[in-house]
């Protein structure tokens, strides 16, 4: 295609790029993190109740630079995908039935919600609990789709600041993707993170 006419429409596009994972393993502190470093606010609230997540949030216009580079586009924090949601999860944590009920109800459409807006996305950004199997069917299961599709995938090892976090299970679990290992709680290897995100979309 003719560079200018390309360039051209470059300037108008919006990549939205997405979070995606299974729930608590850190999407909205990491959506948290990229819209603090770069807008100087916070996108969502973050729990370690699982599911804290349930409607899709997005991010518009997030203008980030590294090494002379510029990108912008719109982050989008997803529901955390589950095979099972189960209230009594939630009653065990000292919520109340109806709430616990509701808060299930909410997860399970949240879920339906992150598979049906993958198709929009130019980019996703995997965010796994490093502290966990990543051999899970959901982990096996969203990144499969993500091949499907042909969609850019970066995986993230979250929760590298924990001692039971393991970079390289990540690593062998995914050989034929990039996985980088944050922190985004502390903001640790957050310029290698950008980095990587720059490669994703170029
Ligand atoms: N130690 C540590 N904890 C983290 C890190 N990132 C997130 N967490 C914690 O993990 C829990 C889940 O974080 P969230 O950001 O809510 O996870 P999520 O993936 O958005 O979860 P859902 O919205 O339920 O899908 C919270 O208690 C966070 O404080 C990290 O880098 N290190
Ligand atoms: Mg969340």
């Amino acid at each position: 295609m003719n560079r200018i006419f390309r360039d051209l429409f470059a300037e108008k596009k919006h990549i939205k790029l997405g979070l995606y994972g299974p729930p608590n393993g850190g999407k909205t502190t990491l959506a948290n993190r990229i819209c603090k470093d770069w807008i100087g606010e916070e996108m969502g609230s973050v729990s370690n109740l699982a599911h804290e997540t349930r409607e899709i949030q997005i991010k518009e216009q997030v203008n980030i630079k590294s090494k002379g580079k510029e990108l912008t586009f719109n982050l989008v924090d997803t529901p955390g995908i589950a095979t099972k949601i189960d209230y009594e999860e939630f009653l065990k944590a000292g919520m109340k039935e109806a709430a616990a009920k509701k808060r299930a109800k909410e997860a399970t459409k949240g879920v339906i919600d992150s598979i049906k807006w993958l198709d929009n996305m130019d980019a996703v950004i995997v965010v796994l609990d490093a502290t966990e199997d990543p051999y899970s069917q959901v982990n096996i299961t969203i990144i499969g789709n993500l091949q499907a599709r042909d969609i850019p995938v970066l995986i993230v090892a979250n929760k590298v600041d924990l001692k039971k976090a393991r970079l390289m299970k990540v690593n062998d679990a995914f050989p034929q993707y990039k996985v980088v290992g944050i922190s985004a709680k502390y903001g640790n290897h957050m310029e290698e993170f950008y980095e990587s995100l720059f490669d994703l979309v170029r």
